[in-house]
This record gives C-alpha cells, structure tokens and sequence, in this order.
C-alpha cells in the first residue's frame, strides 16, 4: 500500500502540456520499495530545493545570523546526500536499504530545525530593530519553511515506516490511520494537556464532549493521527491555562473546556471552546505570530519552566498541520468571557491532497511587495473637527 497517492494534474500552458503531480490520503495499492525510492529520490531534491532558494529573499540580515547559516548548512548536506542516488536503476537491495538509512540520517539530522530557526528570529531581535516589512516577510517565510518540512518528513516517515526495519503494527498505513478515531485522539490529548496543567497548577478544567454526526456512527477520518493530537494537545493546553489563571485565585471549581465535534458532507469540525477570559480583537493576530512567541524551549521537565507558558510556535505550527490536507485552524473570542478554537478537516480522504509552498514568481513579489499601507482613516475627520478649515 502506498498511502499517499501520487495524482496526476494535465493541462495545456500553449502548446506546453503541463504535469502536476501531488500526494493526496486516498490510498493506493502495491506500491513498492523501489515505486517510493524512485519518486523520493526527484521529489525529496526538489522541495529541498525550492525552500532553499526562498532563503535568499529573506532581508540579506536574517541570512546572516549564525542559527540561520547553520540551518542552511543543514539542508545543503542532505542535499547532496540525496544527489548520489540521482542515478542506478534503483533495482538493487543495496541501494534500496542505503536510501532508507540516507532519509533516516536526514530525518536526525533535522529534529532541533525549529528550535534552531526560532532562535535565529531570537538573534535577529537582539540585534536589529525590526520594522513591518521584514516582520512581515520573516512570518511568510516561517510559514511556508515549516510546512516545507512537514511535507519533507512525512514521505520519508511514509517510506521509512512502510520500507525499513520492524513491522506495521496497528492497521495504520505508515503514520495514517484509515479509520482515525478522532473522539479517542481528543481525550488523549486532553488527558495529556491536564497532566501538565495538574502539575503545574493544582487544578485543571473538566472536559465536555458533545458529538454530532448525521449517521450516527463513531467519527472516524482517513488522518495522521499525530497531526491531529498535535493540534489539540496545543489548544487544550491553551485553553486550560487561559481557563484557570482566569479563574484564579479563588475558584476551585473551573468551567470546563467544551468540545464540539462534527462531521459533516464536507468538513470534520472540531471546536473547543473555554471561558477562560478570551483575547481581545487587537491582540487576534499575536497568537499565530512568529515573532512575538516565545522560542520553544527545550524538551526538559524541570520544575522552573512552566510548561504551559506563554505562547510557542505550537499555534502557528498547529495551524500548518490542519492546512497541510486542506483544512484549517482558526481562533475567535469573546474579551470577557472565553476563546473558540476551530480545526476544520476534510471530510473526504480525496480532497485531503498535500498544499505546498512554491518557490515562482508570485512567491518572489511577495517579499518585495510592502505590506499595506492604511486606505482607511480616523485621523482625519478629528483633525478637521477641532480646527476646521485652518491653514496655518
Ligand atoms: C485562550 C487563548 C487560546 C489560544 C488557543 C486556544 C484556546 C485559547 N484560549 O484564551
């Protein structure tokens, strides 16, 4: 089983006939070791290619900052790792194993690549003040490098988990579940977000569930499984500790964390919604913003490190996970009383096909293009109101 299907997009550009390929869930059948290696070793390439050449619209300042060489360091090596199995027919078991251990040694080699991009936004603050532009700029690139890499290591898990060592346990195909079991995700993930929130502040919100689904049947979706928790583990941990630090001190009873989980023709929709004070409308864009989170820290326990302090890359990542297969992730509030987080999935495996970034013309202007200045304007009418037609 080959779990990301390969599609094919025609169309005529002229007299140019055009190919798109594209991943999407709907599942294919026997694809082999050397189906996946021949398609990897061109695919794998070029999206390494592509997000390296974005780099260099980056203000030329960024590109200079050690964590941000260091990363560039990184992706030109695998690079070249992935060149020497350009050629060969691919038909030998030699060559089969050495690319899966090759995408393996990638695969580490790039584990702390977050961390290491965060900090190099952390650098760049320290050194130079920032205007809107490049803020701007660094968001878009974040945005489209981190689904870059999401996309990159989910074919090399696909083809790792289907073509090396150990068995498929489960009935998953690599890491997608054919039947996800989103209820169970959502109470796993709820569990885990209140053992941190118990930890650290001694109480945590209850969780209430509510499902709709028109064939009355259990919710169950052709997914990644650890996409999806890693989604929900993020804005349960939000909601709890916006939900308790509101209510604290005092309050030893909290209001619980609701979770609403429909499917629909269309769209699976997941909302939780707390009272946890909500955000104010100003304050909206802050939480999927890369330059004001906090770096990640660390993967360390320590009892000084609030775990569920201030706001990570967990939000804007989380929202590149839903997006990945076409869905999305959105926040809206109520200041006063409390926050609505929405996933939204595709319902159906064939419309859940991989978006990517594309390094084209659109994407370069993108960079060059200044961000909008204001059309609108208050200013103006209590100018006129307090000295009405002056000129001096
Ligand atoms: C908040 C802030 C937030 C972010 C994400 C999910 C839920 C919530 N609640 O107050």
């Amino acid at each position: 089983l080959m779990p990301l299907r390969i599609c094919r997009n025609q169309w005529m550009e002229g007299d140019v006939i055009k190919t798109k390929e594209y991943h999407c869930l709907e599942l294919r059948v026997n694809a082999t070791n050397t189906d996946s290696f021949l398609f990897l070793r061109k695919e794998l390439p070029v999206r390494l290619a592509n997000i390296m050449k974005e780099f260099h619209l980056l203000p030329e300042k960024l590109l200079h900052m050690p964590s941000m060489c260091a990363v560039r360091d990184l992706y030109r090596m695998s690079f070249k790792d992935l060149l020497e199995f350009e050629n060969g027919t691919g038909s030998k078991t030699t060559s089969l194993d050495k690319f899966t251990d090759a995408l393996i040694k990638i695969r580490n080699r790039h584990k702390d690549v977050v961390m290491t991009m965060a900090q190099g936004v952390m650098e760049l603050k320290e050194a130079h003040s920032i205007n809107a532009n490049t803020e701007a700029n660094i968001q878009y690139f974040l945005d489209r490098f981190y689904m870059n890499r999401i996309s990159i290591r989910m074919l090399i898990n696909q083809h790792t988990i289907l073509f090396g060592e150990g068995v498929n346990t489960q009935n998953h195909i690599g890491c997608i579940d054919p039947h996800c079991d989103v209820v169970r995700v959502i109470e796993d993930a709820y569990s885990n977000a209140r053992f941190l929130c118990d930890q650290y502040y001694l109480a945590s919100p209850e969780l209430v569930l509510k499902y709709h689904n028109v064939d009355k049947t259990p919710v169950s979706v052709v997914y990644v499984p650890s996409h999806l928790y890693h989604m929900l583990f993020e804005l349960f941990k939000n909601a709890m500790r916006a939900v308790v630090e509101y209510h604290s001190p005092g309050a030893d009873v909290f209001p619980p964390v609701e979770v609403l989980l429909v499917m629909g023709q269309e769209d699976l929709t997941i909302k939780l919604c707390d009272q946890g004070g909500g955000i104010p409308r100003s304050q909206m864009d802050l939480p999927f913003n890369y330059m004001y989170s906090t770096a990640p820290q660390p993967a360390v326990s320590g009892l000084d490190t609030p775990p569920l302090a201030g706001y990570g890359y967990g939000l804007p990542l989380s929202r590149l996970y839903a997006r990945y297969f076409h869905g999305d992730l959105m926040l809206t509030s109520c200041e006063g009383y409390g926050t609505d987080a929405i996933i939204f999935l595709k319902a159906l495996s064939s419309e859940a096909n991989e978006l990517l970034p594309v390094y084209n013309k659109t994407c370069q202007r993108q960079y060059s293009t200044p961000v909008q200045t204001h059309d609108w304007s208050s200013q103006m009418h209590s100018a006129m109101f307090i000295r009405p037609f002056s000129t001096n």
